[in-house]
This record gives structure tokens, sequence and C-alpha cells, in this order.
């Protein structure tokens, strides 16, 4: 039996989750950080960060989220291919992958960072660049969409976007001439592997350092 460390309220948590979900896959979910002191050492020695999710398949350990995925893709693979078999469009779909984790989602971290950090006082400078960049991504998205076709599909990208946009938009709302994306970020959200870890996070909204919106 998979097992998925992680943590229920965790953006990068939700990614593997959503790809397990998407595709009936079974596992066993171990909440980390809540008091079970063996999981969470578990996940503190799997990666040199010590960071969750972190998939455990027998004798295999794989942190990671797109790793996971990857992983999930390869060896358990259901009826949703997390990863298309065109060589070359499985390049395209890493790619944008990274897009959602290095320009959404770890750009949107740094003002949560930075919260954490200094909750009486946190540094405007870092909100404003952290605006600027999710305003150049979020253009770039909304272009790149007009010509993304799989909108129906849960693969790697869906999976990486969701939790991204998902939180991103709490941060810093995708604005109203973005229209393509807000309406993507609606779909993700309607999808029953998306909308089950919405809803299993609900619980923990108050841990979000910046104050969870009254929405989604
Ligand atoms: N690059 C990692 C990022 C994982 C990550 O940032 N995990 C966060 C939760 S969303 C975490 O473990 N936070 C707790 C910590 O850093 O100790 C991945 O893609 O899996």
């Amino acid at each position: 039996m998979l097992r998925l460390y992680g943590h229920t309220f965790s953006s990068y948590t939700w990614k593997a989750l959503i790809a397990l979900y998407a595709n009936d896959t079974p596992f066993t979910f171990h909440q980390i950080g809540e008091g079970n002191a063996d999981d969470d050492a578990f996940v503190a020695a799997a990666g040199p960060s010590g960071q969750f999710p972190v998939l455990s398949d027998g004798a295999v350990t794989v942190f990671e989220a797109t790793s996971i995925i990857e992983h999930l893709h390869l060896h358990h693979r259901g009826p949703q291919p997390l990863l298309p078999d065109d060589p070359a469009l499985a390049i395209r779909t890493r790619m944008w992958d990274r897009v959602f984790d290095l320009h959404v989602m770890n750009v949107m971290q740094d003002v949560v960072a930075e919260k954490i950090r200094h909750p009486d006082n946190p540094d405007l400078a870092i909100r404003e660049r952290v605006e600027a960049r999710l305003g150049r991504s979020y253009r770039w998205i909304e272009q790149w969409l007009t010509d993304y076709t799989r909108r129906d599909a849960v693969t790697l990208v869906e999976c990486a976007a969701a939790p991204s946009l998902f939180y991103a938009d709490w941060v810093h709302p995708i604005p109203d001439d973005c229209s393509q994306l807000r309406a993507w970020r609606a779909h993700l959200l309607a999808l029953p592997a998306v909308a089950r870890c919405v809803d299993d996070a609900r619980p923990y909204r108050h841990y979000f350092p910046l104050g969870a919106p009254d929405r989604d």
C-alpha cells in the first residue's frame, strides 16, 4: 500500500493528492505535524529539506511533489495519464509544471514566509515584489491558456496549477482582465480531485498566516 506523508492544508501536498484522487489510487494518508512523531521523523529524514509531501512505495521513498507524480505515472498508472506519452509534449508539460511551482507557488510563499517571520511588521517591499512577479506570471498564463487544450484532463499541469493558483489568488487576486485565468482557476477548483482537497483543508484555514478570505 502506498503511503503519502503531508498535511491537508499544504499546497504541495495537494499537488500529490490531486494525482492520487484523480486516478482513485489506493493509499494511506499520514498527517505531518499533528502529533505522530514517527511520521514526522520519517519525513524529516526523507530528503534534504525535510519538507513534505513524501511518498513511500514499498522500499522506495520519493520526495518532491513533481517526482511523486512522475513515480505514480510510471508505477501506478490509472485512467488519467498524468503525463502525455508523446515525449515532446511531456517536455512541454514538465516545463509548464515548473511555471506553477517556481513562478506562482514559490513566489506567493515569500509573502507568507515574511508574515511568519515578522507577524506585526512584515516588509512591504517583499509584498510589492511578490505582487509584481505574480502579476507577470498571471499575464503569461493568461496568454498561454489561449492555446492550452487539455483543460478537462488532470495531468501534472493541473496538479501544479490548482494549489498554486488557489493560494496565490488569496495573496494577490487575479485581476479582472485575466478572465481566462480566473475562469480556469474556478474550473480547477471544481474538479472532484481538487474540490476534495479544498474541502478537507477547510478546518485548517486558520493556519493561513495572512488570514484566509471568506470565499472558495
Ligand atoms: N519543492 C518541494 C516543496 C515542498 C514544500 O514547500 N513543502 C512545505 C509544505 S507546502 C513544507 O514542507 N513546509 C514545512 C517545512 O518547510 O518545514 C516539493 O515540490 O515537494
